[in-house]
């Protein structure tokens, strides 16, 4: 396996996204090639050396050729919330077959953009490690689970290395009870990214992408130490404010999930 080269060009997907526009300044900031991409227009200045491309994760031909050279790619394109399977499909699942392939050509890195929503419907009394068992809350949840087992297949098969981030609540603040837990914040998302760009080797991994929020635990052990990453800033600040921040629904307030798992939610018992 080729070693990786932390200077080569990075491709950022999403970049127009909320999370791809703080990484897009931030990674600028710390000087690295940027190469974005989104369906969407880039709506800010472009960080020095970036260029944007606009591109369709299910165009499999833009993807190799967006990803040419480059040694990492962040993954933080497609849909983003809970949708219709139909729409969940093109950009979440055959476009990550379209970043995987390209990774395998470059022998690049992958930071895949999971999320809580991946083990969503395990209970908030509960402490999950990073092998616990998926239980997506969602046809958005299950299309990260499947993200996070193409890195295993890739990984296994291709060598192929990958970071699968457990995103939590990634905004500029946390706004209610559930954030205490989840709150994840745009300096240690930023941070953790440069990490997966810098570390020599990553192997394949799970990280939960969330600050140091000591209030409310709910995840615990992860492969953090292999990227010699930890959070620094904390959801615990606001703990007087948000702790009475809850909603009235029992399959809300029970689950990591939240609101995701109450969506089209069916069950009696
Ligand atoms: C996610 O995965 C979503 O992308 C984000 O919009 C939030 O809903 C977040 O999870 C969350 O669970 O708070």
């Amino acid at each position: 396996m080729p070693d990786h080269d932390p200077k080569k060009p990075v491709l950022l997907t999403g970049a127009s996204g909320a999370l791809g526009r703080q990484l897009a300044r931030q990674l600028g900031e710390a000087g690295i090639t940027l190469r974005l991409t989104d369906i969407a227009p880039f709506p800010d200045a472009l960080p020095p050396g970036a260029t944007f491309t606009a591109a369709d994760l299910n165009d499999g031909v833009a993807i190799l050729r967006l990803a040419e050279g480059c040694g990492t790619i962040l993954h933080f394109g497609g849909v983003s919330v809970e949708r219709p399977f139909e729409e969940v499909l093109g950009p979440n699942i055959r476009g990550l077959f379209h970043i995987y392939e390209a990774a395998r050509r470059e022998h690049a890195r992958v930071l895949f953009a999971s999320s809580n929503h991946s083990v969503g419907f395990h209970e908030r009394t509960e402490q999950l490690d990073d092998d616990c068992t998926y239980r997506p809350d969602g046809y958005y949840g299950l299309s990260k689970v499947y993200g996070e087992m193409m890195g295993r297949l890739y990984w296994h098969k291709h060598g192929v290395e990958s970071v699968s981030v457990r995103i939590g609540s990634s905004f500029p603040e946390p706004v209610d009870a559930r954030m205490l837990a989840t709150w994840f914040s745009y300096g240690d998302l930023g941070r953790l990214a440069l990490r997966v760009i810098q570390t020599e080797r990553t192997g394949c991994i799970i990280v939960w992408g969330t600050s140091k929020n000591t209030r409310m635990t709910w995840w615990r052990r992860d492969a953090r130490e292999v990227l010699g990453w930890a959070p620094q800033d904390s959801a615990d600040t606001r703990t007087k404010q948000l702790e009475g921040v809850t909603t009235n629904d029992p399959v809300v307030e029970r689950h990591m999930g939240g609101a995701y798992c109450a969506m089209d939610y069916t069950r009696k018992d």
